[in-house]
């Protein structure tokens, strides 16, 4: 057999060691929503994302210098009644785990976890944490960069032990928003749960207490506001549609 290029050997002895695991569970070449005609863009962007990128490629990060103002958008305060994606039994809920500073506030973390469990954001902040200056693209035409802090997804889904037939991680806020993304993404090292936005808690606009960044997608799938993670087996099309339809599922940037 002929021996590879150096660098072509090194590639792939790359993929199969650190991200042989993900592409294992993730051997997907069409997004779940495919067969959806509405869906289109999404088997295109997503086809060509997954086959021109290597598979855990890092987005770019940025200097303190290039920090700008992040614009807020979407829900500012999801305890408010008049917000657009206000929720009548999150909504309240929010509303008062604000006034006490979120000190009884916990992410549930369910579905396909050997451990399912609930973290306080103390328990969040004991765990590795990452720090990247990000830019962040909304769909509406604007982006902005910020400095994010949190724990990465990977190590909280790994704390709770994740199911080998895990292959979605679905994210519900305290206002009326639902976002799923795929394993391949969860697992990605600038995923993270942020608690800190520039040097800071998380203000309450840019998701208080505790959000999530996506770095490889537009910023809509970055949920804010957020109570409880599940991990899916299948890709749960109803529940995603019944909250937002109309939207790409696939935003990769
Ligand atoms: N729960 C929740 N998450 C959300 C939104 C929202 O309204 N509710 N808006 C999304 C959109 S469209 C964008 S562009 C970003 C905006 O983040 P920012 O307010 O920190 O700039 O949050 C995303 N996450
Ligand atoms: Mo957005």
């Amino acid at each position: 057999m002929s021996r590879l290029p150096t660098s072509r050997r090194t590639f792939i002895k790359g993929l199969t060691s650190s991200a042989g695991l993900v592409l294992a569970g993730c051997a997907e070449t069409v997004p779940p929503t495919y067969g959806n005609l509405l869906r289109m863009g999404d088997l295109l962007t997503y086809k060509a994302h997954r086959l021109l990128l290597p598979a855990q490629a890092l987005v770019r990060e940025y200097d303190y210098s290039d920090i700008s103002a992040a614009a807020v958008i979407g829900t500012i305060n999801p305890g408010n009644s008049s917000e657009r994606f206000f929720d009548p039994i999150h909504g309240p809920t929010y509303d008062r785990l604000l006034r006490e500073d979120f000190a009884s506030w916990r992410l549930s973390v369910e579905g396909s976890v050997i451990r399912p469990g609930s973290y306080s954001l103390s328990d969040l902040k004991r765990m590795p944490s990452r720090t990247q200056i990000t830019r962040h693209t909304c769909e509406e035409g604007w982006s902005a960069i910020a400095q994010w802090t949190g724990v990465p997804l990977r190590t909280v889904l790994e704390a709770c032990g994740i199911n080998p037939s895990a292959r979605f991680v679905e994210f519900y806020s305290y206002d009326n928003r639902l976002g799923s993304i795929d394993m391949l993404d969860a697992l990605h090292p600038q995923t993270i749960l942020a608690y800190g936005m520039n040097g800071r808690d998380l203000p309450m606009g840019h998701g208080a207490p505790l959000r999530l960044r996506l770095e490889t997608q537009l910023g809509a799938k970055s949920r804010k506001f957020l109570r409880r993670i599940v991990v899916l087996d299948d890709y749960d099309e109803d529940t995603f549609q019944r909250v937002q339809s109309g939207w790409a599922w696939y935003m990769g940037i």
